[in-house]
Formats: structure tokens, sequence, C-alpha cells
């Protein structure tokens, strides 16, 4: 689709930026708070990079003026941060911490007192370890309860005080990278207790949702969903099958629950055959269904796409001609054990993308997949979308006490201008949270792969002074939002003021 002339963002529109507990606050034993399960993981030898932990992290905990201080400076409407949950309960459950709740009135409030829009997000991966040790986590219907619980203490301390909230943050990242690579704690490789504790999680959002409804009436809730669109390599109607498959299992799986209260119908059936459906009773069926549970927005984390053929790789060679087109089953590529354990092989196969260049990490970088993203989620779903992480991670350097990150302002500029081109094309896009607002731990990367817009020096033996830095690309987020986003000449590559 083709504008002559973009539409301009929303008066109202929430240019943010966006954290999370366990990777700015640092503090993980201070004032009462109890043990996340990455408080345990992170210091389990061969985790993390280098054996990087989130202990001091980038001391937003004693900080969060001085940040809060940086972020009304650049001008920002909205801030996104996670709480801790076993900084407000140390046990997951149980009595509450006094002084968990009075930092995080107090960080609201600070940024109330500076115009900034608080969107707080409820669970962002760091469980009480105490649930995970009690109950094994997200395997028992007993962390539901003690989820909806601790949602229900932040809607009573803080809906008043804040409008937009987040239920969860990207189930589906959490859940394969806990449940099924074993890179995250619990550091599991089961699928089927990764479907089972999954549709768990899918039940502590719905039964959250459902409650800050009736609680929270004037707020807005929805979950984060880590979104990437699914491209055919070719044209050929297999390799347009294999995307669809691959849209049902990544995206689908996770959003019709969410919006729909069902699962997909064609994984469901494909997960049936492998016996890798989760127990669902008739009760859940009435949580997730119920009209009260679904979101009043969505946030969507974009960072990449990906890219998908028909699973032909091992297809053996037919020498019969007549027979080229023969079908191979595609379970008889895969040892029998297997079979259930990938379920995704009979379905699609996921391969590089030719046309779009990749950060240092190996991510492709492609802004059109985010306008793609958009018309995608708001085709099948028509709820308002909220941008909640969107952003470049790379290693800064401090030239001269500068951090020249042009790099990090075109790859914003492109993203933005998509985001443009959505609106134009009828999107309705209500914010953008930028990942992130300073730099801070990454969950396996450490210190050395930055997103902020703010340079902290912090490094990966956890040696720094810990002071903040604007980089360039916070000057140039400033402009942004001092012009709507409107002002065409900062969405262009090169050397912007
Ligand atoms: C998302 C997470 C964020 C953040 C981001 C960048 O999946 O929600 O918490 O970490 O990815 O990830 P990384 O630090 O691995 O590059």
């Amino acid at each position: 689709m083709y504008h002559k002339q973009l539409d301009e963002f929303p008066t109202d529109f929430l240019w943010g930026a966006s954290s999370a507990a366990y990777q700015i606050e640092g503090g993980a034993k201070e004032d009462g708070k109890g043990l996340s399960i990455w408080d345990k993981y992170a210091h389990q030898v061969g985790n993390t990079f280098k054996g990087t932990n989130g202990d001091v992290a980038v001391d937003h905990y004693h900080r969060y003026k001085e940040d809060v201080e940086l972020m009304a400076k650049e001008g920002l409407k909205a801030y996104r941060f996670s709480v801790s949950w076993s900084r407000i309960l140390p046990a997951g459950e149980g009595k509450v911490n006094q002084a968990g709740i009075n930092f995080y009135r107090d960080l609201i409030n600070e940024l109330r007192k500076n115009k900034i829009e608080p969107i707080l997000t409820i669970y962002h991966w760091d469980l009480p370890l105490a649930l995970q040790e009690k109950y094994d986590g997200w395997e028992s219907r007993k962390t539901i309860e003690a989820f909806v619980n601790y949602a229900k203490i932040l809607f009573s301390e803080f809906g008043e005080k804040v409008k937009y909230w987040i239920t969860i943050n990207e189930q589906n990242v959490f859940t394969s990278m806990g449940y099924r690579w074993g890179t995250h704690p619990p550091k599991k490789q089961n699928i089927k207790t990764m479907f089972q504790a999954n549709h768990y999680i899918n039940l502590a959002n719905a039964l959250a949702i459902t409650k800050f409804h009736k609680m929270v009436p004037a707020g807005k809730i929805g979950p984060s969903f880590g979104y990437g669109p699914v491209y055919p390599k070719t044209n050929n109607p297999e390799d347009v099958l294999a995307a669809l498959n691959a849209d049902d299992f990544n995206n689908n799986w996770w959003l019709d629950i969410y919006c729909r209260g069902k699962y997909p119908f064609f994984i469901k059936k494909q997960l049936e055959n492998l016996n890798l459906m989760p127990e669902i009773t008739e009760k859940d069926k009435a949580i997730l269904e119920n009209d009260g549970a679904h979101p009043d927005f969505l946030g969507i984390n974009y960072y990449h796409g990906g890219t998908v053929q028909e699973n032909r790789l091992q297809k053996p060679v037919i020498k019969d001609k007549e027979k080229q087109f023969n079908k191979v089953d595609p379970y008889l590529m895969q040892p029998k054990g297997d079979q259930a354990k990938n379920p995704e092989v009979p379905m699609f196969n996921s391969v590089e993308n030719d046309y779009v260049n990749k950060t240092n990490w190996g991510w492709e970088i492609d802004p059109t997949g985010l306008r793609i993203a958009l018309r995608q989620v708001y085709e099948k779903y028509q709820l308002p979308i909220m941008i909640t992480e969107n952003g470049l991670g790379a290693k800064d350097i401090v030239e001269n006490g500068k951090i020249n990150d042009q790099y990090r302002i075109d790859y914003l500029a492109d993203h933005v201008l998509a985001m443009k081109e959505a609106i134009s094309d009828g999107v309705d896009l209500i914010g953008y949270c930028a990942w992130s607002f300073t730099d801070l731990l990454s969950w396996l990367n450490g210190y050395s792969k930055r997103y902020g817009f703010v340079y902290i020096d912090q490094n990966d033996e956890q040696k720094g002074t810990l002071t903040r830095i604007p980089k360039k690309s916070y000057t140039w987020y400033k402009n942004i939002i001092a012009t709507n986003g409107n002002d065409l000449s900062l969405l262009k590559h090169g050397e912007q003021k």
C-alpha cells in the first residue's frame, strides 16, 4: 500500500521506553525482597554470559529518581517497567513486603510527577523462587492462584495510579526457553511439560484480566507478546502452507487464546495426534472463553520475523521420474522417540531470509516486518496495539565521553517510519516503547549487548561506576517525541542532530 502522504501519529501517542525488574533493579536481597528463579539461575555456573547476574544490575532500585529525571528530560510520555513479584511477596504468596509496595509507589509517583504514563508489567519472567521450589512453578495450578492473588494486590495498590497494565511478558519466549530449550530457568527440556505449563499461564492471564476488569474498570490491560510475521521462502504452495502452519504454531497459538479464548484448531489437532495437548478441563474452557478475560489492547514486542519452507530437507532422492512428486512422510525424518519432541517438523522448517540484514547477534533487521506484524495482528484481533518492545542490541563504544550510536538511530528511525505507515494503512496503534530506556542486563548476554538510550558504565565483570550517559540516540528520540514522529527528516538514515 502506497500513501502519497503519511498520516500523523495520534496526538496522545505514548512515546515511551521499556525495562524489566530483574534487568535493571539490583537490590536483589534488599528491604525484604525474596529471591526469584533468576536470582538462583544466574548464579549457577555456565547459565549466563560470564556469570553476569542481576544482584546489582544497573542499580535502578537506588537510582530510580535519576533515571526518571533522564526520562523527563528526553520528553518520554510513557515508561514501561515490571514489578518484581518477590519484592512484593517474598515467598510468592502470603505475607506482603511493605517496602516493596513503597518502592513501586514511589516510582509511579515520580513518573506521574513528571507527566510520564506508567505502564506496569505484572510478570516479566522473575517467578519467586519459593513457588518454583514448593510447587514446581508454572507446572502447578497453585501458581495460577498465587499469580492472581499477587495481581490483585497490585490492582488494589496501584489501580488508581496506573492506567495501562501488561499481564505477562512474552509467554511464548519464556515457556520455550524454560521448558523446551533449557536456556532459561527452570532449565527443562520437556515439550509436553511446556504445553501444560503454558496452559496454566493462559489461565493465570485470563483470571487476572477478569479480576482487573472488576477492580480497575477505568484501566486497560493486555499481555505483551513476542510477535514475528512468518514469510514463505518461495511461492511454492507447499512453502505458503508451511508459513500458514508456522504462523499458527508461533503466533496464533497464544494470540487466539488471549483474544478468543480458544486454541487454534489445526495446531490443536496436530498436538492431539502427538499426545502433546495439555489437559484442559471444562472449567478451564469457561475461564478462557469468558469475555471479561480478554485484553483491552495487545502489547506487541517486535524484533524480527521468520522465514519458513516446507520441510523437505531430508527428502530421499526419488529416482523414478513419475514418482518425483511423491510426498515423504516428514515423521520418517525423525527418529521415533523424537517425533513428539519436534512437533513443527511435519509443518515447517525455519530458514534464513535473504533480503534483510542482521545485527551483530544475528537477529534479522526487518522494519517492514513491523508494518506487516501490525497489519496482521490488527486485522485478526481488531484491538488497539501498543509496541511494548523494539530495539537494537549492539556493542556501544564510549569515545571522549560520548556514544555515537547512529546505527541505533537508523534502526529505530526505520521502525518508527514503519509504524507511521501502518497507522496510515489504518492500524490503531496507541504507543511505542523502545527497548530499552537505559542499558541493562541482557538475560544471557550480560552488558555486551546494549539497547538503551542512556549508556550505563557497567561491564561484564560487573564493575563500573554506574554513571549514566545519554547517547546520541537519546537526543534523536527526544526530537522524535517533540515532533510527535512527524518530522520525516528524523526518519532518514544519516547524520541527524
Ligand atoms: C525480549 C525480552 C526483554 C529483552 C529483549 C532483548 O525477549 O522481553 O526482556 O531481554 O528481548 O533480549 P536480549 O537481551 O536477549 O537481546
